[in-house]
């Protein structure tokens, strides 16, 4: 697992080279932006369970076959295992945000995850709408410029995208 910080020390140290003037730079710059980033985290966590549901009721309500008899989310235990699902990976996504670096993210919840799914007949296509829906929500949340000094979020915003995108296509 590694943060922004660790991951370009390993990247020097493959190369047994000094840090670079581009990567000192390259996190100088995120340093000097870390208050969005903490800012960022602290939106998306205090606002998880809302994400969670209203990504999972929209999800429901385009695809009701999911919740019907048959469904892989029917039964309260599937419906259960499908909202801890997406918990666990909003939770991940947070992680990301928060260190500035997918490793984490990568290694410990999407690592083996499409094949998990397939597994236990769990339609991925499915979870990767639920995971788009809270990107979505996570960063309206995040981006929301009211009552602030608005600045401007849009590397951290595209950032952020970014890890979700790469939860869903490694699902879908
Ligand atoms: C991944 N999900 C499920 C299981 C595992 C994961 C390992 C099997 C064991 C269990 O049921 O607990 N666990 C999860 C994860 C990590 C982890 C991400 C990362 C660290 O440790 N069903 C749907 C929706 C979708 C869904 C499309 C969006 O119809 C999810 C939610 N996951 C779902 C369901 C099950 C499951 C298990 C329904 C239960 C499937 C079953 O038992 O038949």
């Amino acid at each position: 697992m590694f943060d922004a910080f660790t991951k370009v020390v390993s990247q020097a140290d493959a190369r047994g080279a000094y840090l670079s003037d581009s990567q000192l730079d390259a996190l100088s710059a995120m340093v000097a932006e870390s208050n969005k980033r903490m800012d960022a985290v602290n939106r998306i966590t205090s606002n998880a369970s809302t994400i969670v549901a209203d990504a999972a009721r929209s999800l429901f309500s385009e695809q009701p076959g999911l919740i019907a008899p048959g469904g892989n989310a029917y039964t309260s235990r599937r419906m259960a295992a499908c909202l801890r699902d997406m918990e666990i990976i909003l939770r991940y996504v947070t992680y990301a945000i928060f260190t500035g670096d997918a490793s984490v993210l990568e290694d410990r919840c999407l690592n083996g995850l499409r094949e998990t799914y397939l597994a236990l007949g769990t339609p991925g296509a499915s979870v990767a709408v639920g995971v788009n829906k809270m990107k979505d929500a996570a960063i309206a949340i995040a981006n929301d410029r009211n009552g602030i000094t608005p600045g401007d979020c849009s590397a951290l915003m595209s950032e952020i995208g970014g890890y979700f995108d790469k939860a869903a296509s490694s699902v879908g």
